[in-house]
Order: structure tokens, then C-alpha cells, then sequence
């Protein structure tokens, strides 16, 4: 940071460091401690980097965000970063946390009626309970875009669950927030 390295690609670089560790916990050359540890580590970098990203990026788009991973799931490394994004970029984000159940992003969505939902989930576990949530969304009345977002996600996990859009980077779906709900805002949203 100090060099004036961009702080965004200071986290790709942070991301690919994350990326190898769960590698060696698949091949059991790290233990659980380590997933802990890299997790801690992380979370102290984004401490670190929050202010510097908050001064570097500005936008005028704006917009009610609902944000959370789903239930059972725990990561929320990649969620944070979002919401620091999303932030920093205007949105207001009505963040649930983690472990989020279908009916709490429901009764949420009824009281923040946001222009976007978006589910955070990494583990595999964790897209039966994304396509609860979409579901229960729907069939509550919620009509906006629902973004999906986790490093293990693909087009056929996305047309599983059922939602909209799907990202494994936070950059890429920042913009996609962007264009969606500025869409929705020159539609006459309020
Ligand atoms: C750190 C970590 C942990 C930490 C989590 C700390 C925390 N507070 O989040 C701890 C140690 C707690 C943990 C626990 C577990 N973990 Co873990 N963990 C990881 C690890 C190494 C990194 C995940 C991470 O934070 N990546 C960095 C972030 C920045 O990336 P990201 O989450 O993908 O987010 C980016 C994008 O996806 C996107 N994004 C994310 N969400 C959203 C949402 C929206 C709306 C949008 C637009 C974008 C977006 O933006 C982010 C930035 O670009 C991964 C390995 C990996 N390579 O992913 C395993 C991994 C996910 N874990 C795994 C497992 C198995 C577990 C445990 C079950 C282990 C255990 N036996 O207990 C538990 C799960 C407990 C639970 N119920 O959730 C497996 C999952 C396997 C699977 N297919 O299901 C992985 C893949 C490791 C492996 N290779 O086996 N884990």
C-alpha cells in the first residue's frame, strides 16, 4: 500500500492467496486451523484497505441493496467485500450476515423492498438454500434482480437456483448492480 499499489488489485492478489489455501485443505496438507487463520488474515487486509478503496471510488448511482449469505453457510470474506464495494459506490446495503435463512431475506425484502437481492454462498451445500430463497423471494412478490455471488458458482449452479445473474468476482458484480438498478431507476423506481 504503502508503494501505491491499487488497493483492488492488492485483494485480487489476497483472493488467489485464499484460492491456494482451500487448494492445500482439499489435498489435506493444511488443516481447518489454516482455512482460520487465512480467513483472519484476510479479514485484517480488508481492514487495512477499506479506507483507501472508500476515497478511490465514487459514483452516482444509488439504489436499496439486500445482501446475505444464505443459510448454512458461513463464508463471509467475499460478502464483506461487496458490501465495502457496494458502499462505497452509494448503495445503501441492508446486510443480513451469515447463515441467513429463506425466510428472513423474505420478511427483509418485504420491509427494505430493495432494487437487488444478492445471496452469498461457497459452499456447495449452500445452493439448495439459494434456490429456497429465490423461490420463497418469488413467491412472496419480490419481482427485482437477484444476483448470486461466491468463488464456486458457475451458469449451471445459476440456472439451478434460479436466479438471475451470477458473478464469482465482486468487481464484476458491482457494475452488474450498477447497471441493473440504474435501469430500474430511469423506469421510474423510486
Ligand atoms: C476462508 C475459508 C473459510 C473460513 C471462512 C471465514 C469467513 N469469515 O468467511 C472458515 C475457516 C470459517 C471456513 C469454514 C468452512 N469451510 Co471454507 N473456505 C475458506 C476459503 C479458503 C476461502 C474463502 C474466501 O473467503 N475466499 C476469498 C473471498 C474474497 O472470495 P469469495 O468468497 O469467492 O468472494 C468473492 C466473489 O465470489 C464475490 N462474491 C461473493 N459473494 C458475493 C455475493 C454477491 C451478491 C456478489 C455480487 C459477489 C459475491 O466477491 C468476492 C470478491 O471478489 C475457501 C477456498 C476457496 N478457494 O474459496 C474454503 C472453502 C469455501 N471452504 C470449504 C469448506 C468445506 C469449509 C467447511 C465446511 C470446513 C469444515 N470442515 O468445517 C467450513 C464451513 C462452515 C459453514 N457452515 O459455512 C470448501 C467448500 C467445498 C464445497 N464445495 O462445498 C472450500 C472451497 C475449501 C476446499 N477447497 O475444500 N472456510
Amino acid at each position: 500500500m504503502d508503494a501505491g499499489d491499487d488497493p483492488l488489485r492488492i485483494l485480487k492478489d489476497c483472493r488467489e492467496g485464499m484460492r491456494q489455501v482451500g487448494l492445500r485443505y482439499e489435498r489435506n496438507e493444511y488443516f481447518l486451523a489454516g482455512l482460520i487463520m487465512a480467513g483472519e488474515i484476510f479479514r485484517e487486509v480488508m481492514g487495512l484497505l477499506q479506507p483507501v478503496v472508500e476515497r478511490q471510488v465514487s459514483g452516482q448511482s444509488s439504489g436499496r441493496i439486500l445482501l446475505g449469505t444464505v443459510e448454512g453457510d458461513i463464508h463471509d470474506l467475499g460478502k464483506n467485500i461487496v458490501n465495502m464495494l457496494l458502499s462505497c459506490h452509494r448503495f445503501v446495503v441492508h446486510d443480513l450476515g451469515v447463515d441467513v435463512s429463506p425466510t428472513t431475506f423474505a420478511e427483509q425484502a418485504a420491509q427494505v423492498q430493495p432494487h437487488l437481492v444478492g445471496l452469498s454462498g461457497l459452499l456447495t451445500n449452500a445452493y439448495d438454500a439459494m434456490r429456497e430463497t429465490v423461490a420463497l423471494l418469488r413467491a412472496r412478490g419480490y419481482q427485482g434482480p437477484i444476483i448470486i455471488g461466491g468463488g464456486q458458482l458457475s451458469e449451471k449452479v445459476c440456472q439451478y437456483v434460479e436466479a438471475d445473474h451470477w458473478t464469482t468476482d465482486a468487481v464484476t458484480g458491482v457494475e452488474l448492480c450498477r447497471r441493473l438498478i440504474s435501469g430500474q431507476m430511469q423506469a421510474g423506481g423510486d
